[in-house]
């Protein structure tokens, strides 16, 4: 394929086109799986989903700014594109859902969807949020003495930012300079509470200063965009200046998760406002338009992603449980 046709007026124009291909291929593919999800658990094959829609384009942004499998990645729950993007498999994420022997997360043992992946260095996710920030401070702090290169890079909601943890977590890499991004995925709902209930600021970045640290606002339903800011903090986290608390505004286009009702918080107003907010047919338009992908080279796309999660489906529903001696362990070690 061609290279480097410029896409957009942007500091990221200049991405490759198999670069800007594989971007769409992987939100396109996440998107696949998570609509199988829902499905899946409306027909009670799963007994838990929680949704990435609307936040893959800031997702894939982020996972493309980083050194595959050199960079450390503490996700959040809601990070499906993000670990993706990563290397994770439909496949991976189905035995996880299924609760499977083979599911690189827990090997089925995990709750669904707390995403672990040690060839991407993707950190196991806890369930309380918010424990996943000090504990990537921590991993950056240990890089920097070490002397390594390796950036920290770590996802939570703009809830998640009223704990504790995220300010002890700013506080300390703002003082030792640590080679850590913060990312926090803004679609101002935290379940039924939204962000004016959480704080009295405009934007999450705007407390980067309190820290010293950078604090950034960028458009996370635009893929190019998301990645643009990404990559100047991982480069800059990578050079030795600092940390950045990016924010990026997305949307949550379902429910907080498969056990939730949003009608109950949410007006019908809102709700036809989320459907002018999905992040993926602007960039297939925009794709298509500037000539990086044809109408028929990106429904193959789409094909191919929704015959992968058929094949996935059908090898995770085969495979076995894990036996229940494995309950217990291991737990640290391989
Ligand atoms: C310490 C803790 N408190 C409460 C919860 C229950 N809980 C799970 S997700 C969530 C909302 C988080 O919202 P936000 O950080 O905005 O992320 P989003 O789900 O919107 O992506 C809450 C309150 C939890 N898991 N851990
Ligand atoms: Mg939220």
């Amino acid at each position: 394929m061609a290279v480097a046709t410029p896409v957009v007026a942007h500091a990221t124009s200049m991405l490759p086109q198999d670069t800007l291909i594989e971007m769409f291929t992987t939100m396109t593919r996440a998107r696949k799986l998570d609509e199988r999800c829902w499905l899946l658990h409306r027909q009670g094959k799963i007994a838990f989903h929680i949704s990435g829609m609307g936040h893959e384009a800031a997702q894939v942004g982020v996972a493309f700014a980083m050194r595959r499998g050199h960079d450390f990645l503490y996700p959040y729950y809601r990070d499906l594109a993000t670990v993706m993007g990563l290397g994770m498999t439909p496949r991976d994420i189905l035995l996880g859902v299924f609760g499977r022997q083979g599911d690189p997360s827990s090997g089925g043992r995990q709750m669904p969807e707390h995403y672990c992946y040690k060839p991407g260095n993707v950190l196991s996710v806890s369930s309380p949020v918010t424990t996943q920030i000090p504990q990537a401070a921590g991993i950056a702090l240990a890089e920097k003495l070490k002397g390594g290169d390796r950036v920290a890079v770590t996802c939570l909601g703009e809830g998640s930012t009223s704990q504790g943890d995220f300010h002890e977590a700013l506080s300390w890499a703002g003082v030792h300079k640590l080679p850590l991004v913060v990312v926090v995925e803004n679609n101002e709902y935290a379940i039924s509470v939204p962000m004016r209930m959480q704080m009295a600021i405009k934007h999450v970045s705007d407390r980067a200063a309190a820290y010293g640290v950078r604090g950034v606002t960028v458009d996370g339903l635009d893929v190019l965009a998301a990645y643009a800011a990404a990559k100047q903090a991982v480069d800059l986290a990578r050079s030795g200046g600092g940390a950045t608390l990016l924010e990026l505004r997305v949307a949550r286009l379902t429910p907080h998760s498969s056990d939730d009702d949003d009608t109950t918080y949410r007006t019908p107003e809102d709700k036809a406002t989320l459907k002018t907010q999905d992040p993926l047919p602007p960039f297939r338009a925009r794709l298509i338009a500037e000539g990086a992908l044809s109408e028929a080279e990106a429904k193959a796309i789409e094909d191919r992603a929704l015959a992968e999660v058929d094949e996935a489906q059908r090898f995770a529903e085969n495979a076995p449980f894990p036996p229940v001696e494995w309950a217990a362990g291991p737990v640290f070690a391989d």
